[in-house]
């Protein structure tokens, strides 16, 4: 009986044990997670698009909010290199438009780690303007492209969620009113955490007008620790 019993409690220690070991294990899981990430890598961070019924490339993807009642669907954002019309990397750039009803093409992802507070972000990126709609997609040939766009400035907004109404302005650029391509470096801390970010033109001053930005070759968001000065 006695064997029986020390057998029994063996038993029911192994199992405890094994348990213990199992919750300690999905909590260290969960803190490599949230474990410091020095970069962050953007998917399709070149832009590129497999061919040209890709007008977006894939996998970004716009924000309703800046678009009003254009649909995603309407929106012809990849630009193919051409001599006139240079990628700055790679065979695909994008255009990104603003318009003076205050429609704003723009495009964004998920992140795979996300913007917190604390962490101090910076990531170059290559712009230029140009003042042409150019037609990429048999749907622009059925009306005269713009020609007439004026510069705008990049924006980078940091969103919690894709519905998310409560997203906030990261970083942006002076306007960027050059045809050949520059590079940029934008910082920004965060106040919030924010799993997306997107990239949108924004107007010179206060009223809206048909402006114009093409944007190529991001680079890795490289993420530094804030180190706080002593008073
Ligand atoms: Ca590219």
């Amino acid at each position: 009986m006695q064997k029986l019993t020390t057998s029994l409690y063996i038993a029911i220690s192994i199992c405890l044990l094994a348990g213990h070991q199992s919750v300690w294990g999905q909590q260290q899981r969960r803190t490599e997670k949230w474990r410091f990430q020095p970069e962050i890598k953007l998917r399709n961070a070149s832009l590129e698009s497999p061919n040209k019924n890709f007008v977006i490339p894939p996998p970004w993807k716009p924000h309703p909010i800046f678009l009003g009642s254009t649909e995603i669907k309407d929106l012809r954002l990849t630009r193919f290199y051409s001599q006139e019309n240079p990628s700055q990397d790679g065979g695909n750039h994008v255009a990104l438009a603003a318009f003076e009803d205050g429609v704003r093409e723009n495009i964004g992802q998920r992140l795979r780690y996300p913007v917190i507070p604390g962490l101090r972000f910076t990531i170059e990126v290559w712009l230029a303007f140009s003042p042409f709609q150019t037609q990429v997609h048999p749907i622009q040939s059925l009306f005269d492209p713009k020609t007439d766009f004026k510069p705008v400035k990049l924006q980078i907004y940091g969103f919690a969620s894709q519905t998310d109404l409560g997203n906030a302005l990261l970083a942006e650029t002076p306007v960027i009113d050059h045809y050949q391509w520059k590079k940029y470096t934008l910082t920004w801390e965060a106040t919030g955490r924010y799993d997306y970010i997107y990239f949108v033109p924004g107007w010179e001053g206060t009223t809206f007008y048909d402006g114009n930005l093409h944007v190529d070759n991001l680079s890795i968001i490289k993420v530094t620790r804030i180190r706080k000065t002593k008073e």
